[in-house]
Formats: structure tokens, sequence, C-alpha cells
């Protein structure tokens, strides 16, 4: 009896898909930053207060994914910032596949920085290569700070962490150094920025971070 391992070769289809797409922004020189976390981490808030700051610096585009309703693409665009929503029909990550053809319908041309502001969920999202350049996760004080130790795979897997919700710290017993160890102790090389998109502490650190991947991003390779 033979049996076939599907999710190992859906996985290796997606990683070359994922590679392809990479290559196709490195050429355009835009960076394209794979957003994740749970539901309500502030992932849209932070990407208002980003949009925001850096309005006249970089050209930011935004693909937004959800299961269903297109409120989080309303409020980008009110920004007057390019915005396309993606429906995933229940599906609870997105492959790159998917990210191709969201891309495909937002219009690239002039856009240094992109998000795919991916599906709330601390899963899913994290077991797919979307094609992005970097991968960025945020995680709320509200959450606890006990969530690197159930779902690492992410932590492991983002080369940025935002710390979101700092000016709730004085409501919740969330402990920073005990939740920094547990994140080093999964990626020792992982960037942490704890931020307020409300009070805009920490926002400039984490600013000034996209802007230097982004400018790392559009450097062309140099031939001898
Ligand atoms: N106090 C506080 N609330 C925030 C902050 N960022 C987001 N929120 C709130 O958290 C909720 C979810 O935010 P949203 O950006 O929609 O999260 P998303 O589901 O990850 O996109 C909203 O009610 C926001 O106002 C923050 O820095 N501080
Ligand atoms: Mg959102």
């Amino acid at each position: 009896m033979r049996v076939i391992e599907l999710h190992r070769s859906v996985t290796e289809s997606n990683d070359r898909d994922a590679a392809r797409l990479r290559a196709e922004l490195k050429e355009k020189g835009v960076l394209l930053i794979n957003l994740m976390s749970a539901p309500g981490a502030g992932k849209t808030t932070l990407l208002i207060r980003i949009i925001t700051d850096l309005r006249g610096k970089l050209s930011i585009a935004v693909l937004e994914a959800d299961i269903e309703a297109s409120v989080d693409a309303e409020r980008i665009e009110a920004l007057g910032a390019r915005s396309v929503q993606v429906h995933t029909d229940g599906m609870c990550h997105m492959d790159a596949g998917m990210t191709r053809t969201g891309l495909e319908a937002l219009d690239l041309d002039g856009i240094d920085l992109a998000f795919l502001e991916n599906i709330g969920n601390l899963i899913c999202p994290a077991e797919y290569d979307t094609g992005a350049g970097l991968n960025l996760m945020i995680s709320g004080v509200p959450e606890g700070d006990d969530k690197p130790l159930k779902y690492p795979l992410m932590y492991k897997e983002s080369q940025a962490l935002v710390l979101s919700k700092l000016d709730t710290l004085p409501y919740f017993d969330f402990d920073v150094e005990k939740f920094r160890e547990r994140v080093l102790f999964l990626n020792p090389g992982i960037r942490i920025f704890p931020v307020s998109a409300r009070t805009g502490e920490g926002m400039e650190a984490l600013e000034q971070w996209l802007s230097e991947e982004t400018a790392k991003w559009q450097e062309r390779e140099e031939h001898a």
C-alpha cells in the first residue's frame, strides 16, 4: 500500500513558490513583511501608526487577509494608502500562491514596503512561507508572558517581534524580562521592539528598523 504524505508535498511546493515570489519582490525593490499575531494583538492599529509616521519617507501598501469582512482594508484606505483585502474562505493562513494573487491586485509600482496582515492566529500562519522578505510578529501584553512557551513556532520563524500595548502594563501581571528570556531562548537572533501604538512609545526604534531593512532590501548586489 502506498502512503502519500500530502502535508510535506504541499509545503515543499509552497516553499518553491515562496522562493520565486521573494526573488521577484527583491528584483522589484519591494520589501514584503509578513505580519502575524493572535486576533486583536494590534496588527491594524500598528500599521496605521507606521503608515502615518513614515508618510513622505517610505511608500507603504497593505495586503489585508481575513476569513471575511473588509474593515481592516477600509481602515488602511482611509489613510490614503494602497490596500487590498483578500478573503481566505475559512483558511487560517496565507500561503505563497494566495499572497501572489493578492499582490497582483495591489499595484506595487513605486511601493517600497508592503505588509501582509496575515490571519489572526498564532499557529497556522507560522507554518507557511508566504514569500515575504521578513516575518514580523506581534505579541500583546494582555495575552500574557507565557505565549512563547505555548506557541513556539511563530517566535522561531520571526526575525522581529513587537511587544504591543505597552501602555496596558499596569493592568496585567506581565513580566517583560521573563517574556524576553523566553523569546530569546527560542530565537536568540530575534529583534524585540516593545511599543504602544496608542501612546507612540517605542515606535521610533521600530520605524528606524523598518527603514533600515527596506534600504537593505533595495540595495542592488554589486557585480565586480
Ligand atoms: N491600549 C491599547 N490598545 C491597543 C493598542 N493597539 C491596539 N489596541 C486595541 O486592540 C484592539 C485590536 O486592535 P487591532 O489593531 O484591530 O488588532 P488586529 O486584530 O491584530 O488587527 C483594538 O480595540 C485596538 O484599539 C495599544 O497599543 N494600546
Ligand atoms: Mg486587523
